[in-house]
């Protein structure tokens, strides 16, 4: 079983600014745990971060014929563009939506995701956390729809 780890722009800068919001560990950092974590559950992790809207559309093109499923953190691009929408309903995989910080309580531009309906279900507030909630939730999911 493979996933795609997507993040989208200005996510290549966590742990150098703004760690009060975004915690302190680097993406390198997140990605080498988390490809740890995906590994003892038997599951390969694509690490992938752009940003450019059209690499995060050529990224799921492809896991779409290579992927059993996709975990996300749109970043800024998850309020705002529908391109990015349409190419993970193109994929017809199943998506956890991550991101680090609590939308809730941010400005209220960051309370809607053009992404979250689209995804099985949407995790936040929890900083590089919510990455490992999402692998065991969406591996856990995929593998309950498998048939045996
Ligand atoms: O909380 C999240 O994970 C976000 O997806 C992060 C995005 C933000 O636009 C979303 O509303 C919520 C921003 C990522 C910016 O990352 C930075 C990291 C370090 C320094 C500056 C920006």
């Amino acid at each position: 079983m493979r996933f795609l780890l997507l993040n989208g722009p200005n996510l290549d800068l966590l742990g150098a600014r703004e760690p009060e919001i975004y915690g302190s560990a680097t993406l390198a950092h997140i990605e080498a745990e988390l490809s740890a974590a995906a590994a003892e559950l038997g599951v390969e992790l694509r690490c992938v971060q752009s940003n450019h809207e059209g690499d995060l559309i050529d990224a799921l093109h492809r896991a779409r014929t290579d992927c059993d499923g996709v975990i996300i953190n749109p970043a800024g691009y998850g309020h705002t563009s529908v391109a990015l929408r349409d190419a993970l309903i193109a994929t017809d995989l199943p998506a956890a939506e991550v991101h680090l910080s609590n939308l809730a309580r941010r400005e209220s531009f960051r309370h809607h995701t053009l992404t979250a309906d689209v995804a099985i279900g949407q995790i936040c507030g929890f900083g590089a956390d919510g990455y490992h909630l999402a692998l065991t939730a969406l591996t856990r999911h995929v593998r309950a729809r498998r048939t045996p």
